[in-house]
């Protein structure tokens, strides 16, 4: 433990603590734009520079730890300036279209300069001119808005080693791109969006969809059904001033009402039919041969990932369709027969916290309904977009319900959106299927929590079955490359895509950190526990799905609806 000062208030920390996080100690918060607190310390942009009581000396908070008496001042005429003066720079050359950009009232860059009163620039305003890419459908990148912190770069090579973006040049040409310049889509990006979550400005976001589905709503001959996944609801209520992790599933569901959606069905109920079907299937595996261990294929940026990475682990991923995708193609056959609705009037709608949820509802083979099965996704952020616009207030909204007769869930459905859930939600069932016996407790905590890849041993009544779970891709390299040297005897695995699962999802709102993740995680559970039934199997509507309309999981009609095949 050492003793500092800073600005004159005194802090005892360890030795190893950042000046940055000392501050915070005293409650002073040092302003940062190139630092994340999840993400390696870069010390590039130089805004959170601190003086040395007595010394001209300054001193970047965000990299340097502190030292027994060290008197730090953080509030200055020449710490302000300096401040101001590395903000005058950044903004001579970054576009200053606020008003039109889509970071515009959140951009970390904005608020930096509004806070240091930057209104008469000294600099002419001479942003780059760089055309924006949108040509991919999902992410679209405005490079002339880069301020070239680099976090994004980390994200993509460091934290899921896919290697789409990274530097390139030097000094003034010092920039943020692909190999040789080239459009995302023919790059090794997966659509993680994970590059959005830490972009500290507008210069990354996804695709905007919401206009075809106003357009869809306003349509008198079509009939516009909506489904929502499970991490959507433990963050939604951030965009309105909630604390993260709030469960606003009842609020959620009235402004889907309110926005025009004729029904508003939920995406756990398919997550509950991915567990009959995926239960199945790993059953199937471990009772008559076929690769093991399964992998979970829920996650559309995973998919995307095993696909260009380890082509030679596809037959190890489950067949089964994501539930998004099961959702669109039972929403396009099931329901309309039960309901008596034309499918060709059907329009589609998820809202997905997840970018690659895009792509994954635009490939081909996703028309199992003989339509196109999803029509659009939109992200979380894009329905808050939505909800804005439509001017509701969305706080004061009273709790209504998801829509029969697919918005019926379970618990184990709600967890598929945090690192473990679909794990967990699977051992729920094959427990029961497998020894006929009712669990005493459905809690399997050794599958829960952020840590990257987690083991578990279950006891199936004598049968032992091992189980890995990883999220993020860097993760799932560690358990893929066991399993391609024969490594491990595993029987499941679950691959999630974006760090602590659906929760952190590259579409989720901006300003996503671990502790956002945790309170979202902490929301899915009281969410799992608040439920009266907490396992697929024992959906009502689920077991009425398959008696009146699939008839046994893996069957036929599952097989042409639910289930897919891969591209290595
Ligand atoms: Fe997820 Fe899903 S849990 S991938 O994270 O399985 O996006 O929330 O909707 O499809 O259910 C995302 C979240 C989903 C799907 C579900 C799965």
């Amino acid at each position: 433990i050492v003793n500092i000062t800073i600005d004159g208030i005194p802090v005892s920390c360890p030795e190893t603590t950042m000046i940055l996080d000392a501050a915070k100690m005293a409650g002073i918060e040092i302003p940062v734009l190139c630092h994340h607190p999840d993400l390696k310390v870069r010390a590039t942009c130089r805004i959170c520079i601190v003086e040395l009581k007595g010394q001209r000396k300054f001193k970047t908070a965000c990299s340097n730890e502190v030292w027994d008496g060290a008197e730090f001042i953080s509030n200055s005429p020449a710490i302000r300036q300096a401040r101001k003066d590395i903000l005058e720079l950044i903004l001579a050359e970054h576009p200053q279209d606020c008003l039109k950009c889509v970071r515009n009232t959140n951009c970390e860059l904005q608020k930096l300069a509004n806070d240091f009163g930057l209104s008469n620039p000294i600099f002419k305003n001479e942003p780059k001119q760089i055309p924006v890419e949108d040509s991919n459908g999902v992410i679209v990148r405005d490079m002339a808005k880069c301020v070239k912190c680099g976090r994004c770069v980390e994200m993509c090579q460091e934290v899921q080693t896919v290697g789409a973006i990274n530097t390139a040049h030097r000094s003034g040409e010092y920039e943020v791109t692909t190999a040789f310049d080239r459009p995302l889509q023919d790059t090794t990006c997966v659509y993680c969006g994970q590059c959005i979550s830490v972009c500290p400005v507008g210069a990354l976001y996804e695709k905007d969809e919401t206009e075809k589905v106003w357009q869809a709503i306003a349509a008198t001959d079509k009939h516009v059904v909506v489904q929502v996944a499970p991490a959507v609801r433990v963050a939604l209520g951030e965009e309105f001033g909630m604390a993260p992790g709030s469960v606003a599933t009842g609020k959620m569901v009235a402004a889907l009402r309110r926005l025009g959606f004729d029904k508003v069905f939920d995406t756990d109920f398919s997550a509950d039919v991915t567990i009959m079907e995926e239960g199945h299937e790993l059953l199937e595996r471990m009772g008559h041969g076929g690769a093991l261990p399964l992998i979970t294929s829920c996650s559309p940026g995973w998919i995307n990932f095993v696909e260009t990475f380890y082509p030679e682990l596809l037959p190890n991923v489950s067949s089964c369709k994501s539930p998004q995708q099961m959702f669109g193609a039972l929403v396009k056959s099931y329901y309309p027969q039960k309901a008596g609705i034309d499918p060709s009037k059907i329009f589609s709608v998820s809202i997905m916290p997840c970018t690659a949820k895009k792509y994954e509802s635009a490939r081909p083979e996703m028309s199992g309904s003989g339509y196109r099965d999803v029509d659009v996704v939109l992200t979380t952020r894009e329905l808050a977009r939505m909800i804005k616009q439509a001017g509701f207030d969305f706080n004061t909204l009273a709790d209504e319900k998801f829509d029969d007769p697919m918005g019926l869930s379970t618990g184990a459905a709600v967890i598929f959106g945090t690192s473990g859930g679909v794990m967990e939600a699977a051992l729920r069932t094959v427990y029961e299927v497998v020894t006929g016996k009712d669990l005493t407790n459905v809690d399997f905590e050794g599958v829960r929590g952020l840590t990257g890849v987690k083991e578990a041993e279950v006891d199936l009544e004598g049968k032992k079955v091992k189980v890995a779970i990883a999220n993020g891709l860097k993760n799932a390299r560690v358990i893929l490359d066991k399993i391609k040297a024969g490594e491990c005897d595993y029987q499941f695995v679950e691959i999630m895509c974006c760090p602590g699962g659906c929760i952190g999802g590259g579409g989720q709102p901006w300003g996503t950190t671990k502790a956002t993740k945790e309170a979202r995680m902490a929301g899915l559970y009281q969410a799992d526990r608040d439920l009266p039934i907490r396992q697929s199997h024992k959906n009502p509507a689920v077991k009425v799905l398959y008696d009146e309309f699939l008839g046994k999981p893996l069957g036929h009609k599952s097989h042409e609806l639910l289930h897919t095949h891969y591209h290595p």
